[in-house]
C-alpha cells in the first residue's frame, strides 16, 4: 500500500479522499488555491501546498504546478477526484513518466473509452446493446442527411470527444441537420480539440442508468449495481439513487453483466462507470463509459457497505480484489441529493457567498458530505456544488421521507441553494412513483 499520496482537487471529494487515505493508515497531502487557503480540511490533511490564484487553469488544472507539488512532497500517487484533471489523458501520461502512479486507470483504457465512437465500436464487439447509429465518425454533413433518412427521425448528432452535453444536437429534420452537423463539430472542436462526431438514432424520454465497476491490475472486474440518474437539468444531475427502481432482477444482472464485459474488454483497472440509457419498454443502451470515480458514488456505498475510494487506492497500488461477485449484496435503497449554490428563482443562476448560519441534517440513515461550514465563503471560480446528502433507508418510500425531513433541517444562510427544488422533486407524485424520465425536471419545474 502507499504512504502518502497526493490529491489533486478540492471541496468535499478532496476531504473524502483524506478520510479514505487515513482510514488506511496513508498520508494525505493536499493541494489548494488561494481561493480556498481557509478550507477547514487542509488541516486534516498531512500536508497542504497552495498552487496558484482561484482560477482553476492557474491552479487545479496546471499541470506543471501539480506534478512540482508531488514532487517536493515525494508522494507515490495521485488521486484526481474528478473534474478537472480525472479523465486527462495527457495529466495521466505525464504521471507515469514521473513515475507517480495516477489513481485511476491505464492511458491506454482512457484513450479507448474516451473516445466515444471506439467505445461505441467496443460495446458493439461484445455483444452489448448501442443505439442504432453511424459506423463510426460521419465524415461530411450528407452522410448524416443520408443515415438519418433511412433511420428516420429524431436523431441525435454527438462529439467523440464529448462529455457534458457538449458538442451535441438532437435533430427532427431535414432543415436542422446541416447546421447541426456543423455547429456540434465547431463546439466539439472548441471544446475538446476534436471535432469528430457521429450521429445515433434519439431515444426520447430515456432514463439514464449507470453501473459501477470495480476491476483490479489482475483482470478480476465486480459490479457495484446500478444508479437511476435521471433527475438532471442540463446535463447536471440534482438527484441519484440506487438500484433503479423500475428494473426486474433478471435485466439488472444483465446491465451489470454488459458493463462487466466492456470493461474487461477495454483491459481495464480502477473505478469506471457504464452509462446505459433506458428506453419505455426498458431495453438498455450503452452510450458511454466514465474513466473516473464519480460524484455520485455514495449512493453505491450505502447500498453495498463498500468505501469506494478506498478500492481505488488499494487497487492503484496493486492489491487484487479478493471478493467474488455474490458476495456484493445490496441492501435497501440510497438516494443522493446534490445541493447547489444556485438561485432556483433566477434560473439556476450561481449565488456564491459567505454563509453566516450553518445547520448540518444528521439522525439516523443521513450521511453528508461535504467541506463547508458556518463562516465559509463559496466562491465563484468553482462548481457551484456544495454538498451531498445521501440517505439509505430499508425502503424506496422511507428514504424518500428520510430525504424530506433532513432537506428540511439543513440550513444554509443567507445564499441561495437548490434544497428547495428537489424538495418539491422529491414530493412530485411522478417521482414518488418513479414515471421519470431524463426530460422530468425541464417539464415539470
Ligand atoms: C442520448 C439520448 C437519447 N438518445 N443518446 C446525454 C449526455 C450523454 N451522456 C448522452 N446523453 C444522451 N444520449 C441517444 N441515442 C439522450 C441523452 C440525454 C439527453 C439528451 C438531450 C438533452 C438532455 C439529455 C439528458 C440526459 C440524457
Amino acid at each position: 500500500m502507499f504512504s502518502k499520496i497526493l490529491i489533486a482537487n478540492r471541496g468535499e471529494i478532496a476531504l473524502r479522499i483524506i478520510r479514505a487515505c487515513h482510514e488506511l493508515d496513508i498520508e494525505a497531502v493536499v493541494v489548494y488555491s488561494e481561493a480556498d487557503k481557509d478550507a477547514p480540511y487542509l488541516q486534516l490533511a498531512d500536508e497542504s501546498i497552495c498552487i496558484g490564484p482561484a482560477d482553476s487553469a492557474k491552479s487545479y488544472l496546471n499541470i506543471p504546478r501539480i506534478i512540482s507539488a508531488a514532487e517536493i512532497t515525494d508522494v507515490e500517487a495521485i488521486h484526481p477526484g474528478y473534474g478537472f484533471l480525472a479523465e486527462n489523458i495527457h495529466f495521466a501520461e505525464v504521471c507515469r513518466e514521473c513515475g507517480i502512479t495516477f489513481i485511476g486507470p491505464p492511458v491506454e483504457a482512457m484513450q479507448l473509452l474516451g473516445d466515444k465512437i471506439r467505445a461505441r465500436e467496443l460495446a458493439h464487439k461484445v455483444g452489448v446493446p448501442v443505439v442504432p447509429g453511424s459506423d463510426g465518425a460521419l465524415e461530411k454533413d450528407s452522410d448524416a442527411l443520408e443515415l438519418a433518412n433511412e433511420m428516420g427521425y429524431p436523431v441525435i448528432i454527438k462529439a467523440a470527444a464529448g462529455g457534458g452535453g457538449r458538442g451535441m444536437r438532437v435533430v427532427h429534420n431535414d432543415i436542422n441537420l446541416r447546421s447541426a452537423f456543423s455547429s456540434a463539430s465547431a463546439e466539439a472542436k472548441a471544446a475538446f480539440g476534436n471535432g469528430t462526431v457521429y450521429l445515433e438514432k434519439f431515444i426520447v424520454e430515456p432514463r439514464h442508468v449507470e453501473v459501477q465497476i470495480m476491476a483490479d491490475k489482475k483482470g478480476n472486474a465486480l459490479h457495484f449495481y446500478e444508479r437511476d440518474c435521471s433527475i438532471q437539468r442540463r446535463h447536471q444531475k440534482m438527484i441519484e439513487e440506487s438500484p433503479c427502481p423500475i428494473l426486474d432482477k433478471r435485466t439488472r444482472e444483465q446491465l451489470a453483466e454488459a458493463a462487466l464485459r466492456i470493461i474487461k474488454e477495454a483491459r481495464y483497472d480502477n473505478a469506471a462507470t457504464v452509462e446505459f440509457i433506458l428506453d419505455e419498454e426498458k431495453e438498455f443502451y450503452f452510450i458511454e463509459a466514465n474513466t473516473r470515480i464519480q460524484v455520485e458514488h455514495p449512493v453505491t456505498e450505502m447500498v453495498t457497505g463498500h468505501d469506494l475510494i478506498k478500492w481505488q487506492l488499494k487497487i492503484a497500488a496493486g492489491e487484487p480484489i479478493k471478493l467474488s461477485q455474490r458476495n456484493i449484496k445490496h441492501t435497501g435503497v440510497a438516494i443522493e441529493c446534490r445541493i447547489n449554490a444556485e438561485d432556483p428563482e433566477r434560473d439556476f443562476a450561481p449565488s456564491p457567498g459567505t454563509i453566516t448560519r450553518y445547520i448540518p441534517p444528521g439522525g439516523p440513515g443521513v450521511r453528508i458530505d461535504t467541506h463547508v461550514h458556518q463562516g465559509w465563503t463559496v466562491s465563484p471560480s468553482y462548481d457551484s456544488m456544495i454538498a451531498k446528502v445521501i440517505v439509505h433507508q430499508k425502503t424506496r418510500t422511507e428514504a424518500i421521507a428520510t430525504m424530506k425531513r433532513a432537506l428540511r433541517e439543513f440550513v444554509i444562510e443567507p445564499i441561495k441553494t437548490t434544497i428547495p427544488v428537489c424538495l418539491d422533486i422529491l414530493s412530485h407524485n411522478l417521482f414518488v412513483k418513479s414515471k421519470i424520465d431524463t426530460g422530468f425536471v425541464e417539464r415539470n419545474f
